[in-house]
């Protein structure tokens, strides 16, 4: 049975799998559903995006999806097999889903695109707490890219989990500001754009 994920296209960590199906070379079918529909509910208990189906496995959350993709298909591993050099790919993949989505999308992105008031003024109290953390944010991001790629030297998860949060957040002042600022992540984001996992994931 081929490959099914399914999600919104504005969701990061719909992106994020469909990035990495990408570079494994893996055919699917994209089934577009919103967070809470009654397909996700079907196999995500909280209603979260992506899920996925193949072959018999319904499986929610993007870690566990990512980790299936790159054991089950063939094609380049993306969480490398050398259990020193995988372990750092976990770390970062790890921070990333949990500490750095929290501040850049549902901290920030998310306060700006929904948490407004009566008038359509975006509430700001969220987003200026937010803000006060991003030099130092964007600065571990900075260094954590110097080798070329997000804690390593070459592509893995760990980019198929932080290009969709930079590609986000940038469409708001601050995040877009702070990028420019911290030039080896600019040059980075602007690298692996170019990608077509990335090209080809933006709707
Ligand atoms: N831990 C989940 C988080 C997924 C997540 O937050 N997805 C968002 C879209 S990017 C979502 O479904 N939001 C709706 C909600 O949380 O109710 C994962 O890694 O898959």
């Amino acid at each position: 049975m081929t490959l099914e994920i399914i999600g919104f296209p504005r969701s990061n960590f719909v992106r994020t799998v469909r990035m990495a199906a990408r570079e494994k070379g893996i055919a699917y079918d994209y089934i577009e559903a919103l967070p809470h529909s009654d397909e996700v509910k079907a196999i995500h208990p909280l209603g979260q995006i992506p899920v996925m189906r193949h072959d018999g496995l319904e499986l929610a959350e993007s870690q566990a999806i990512a980790r299936y993709l790159d054991t089950a298909f063939d094609g380049p591993k993306l969480f490398p097999e050398d259990p020193k050099k995988g372990a750092i790919i976990n770390q970062w993949v790890s921070m990333t889903a949990t500490s750095i989505d929290q501040l850049l999308i549902r901290k920030y992105t998310v306060q700006y695109l929904f948490n407004k008031d009566p008038d359509g003024n975006v509430i700001r109290d969220e987003i200026d707490r937010s803000v006060k953390r991003f030099p130092k944010i964007f600065g571990l991001l900075n260094s954590a890219v110097e080798d070329g790629f997000f804690g390593s030297n070459s592509f893995s998860m760990a980019d198929c989990f932080l290009m969709p949060m930079i590609a986000s957040a940038r469409n708001f002042p601050e995040a877009k500001d702070y990028l420019e600022e911290n030039k080896v992540l600019a040059s980075y984001f602007d690298r692996l754009s170019e990608r077509p996992c990335f090209a080809e994931t933006a709707s």
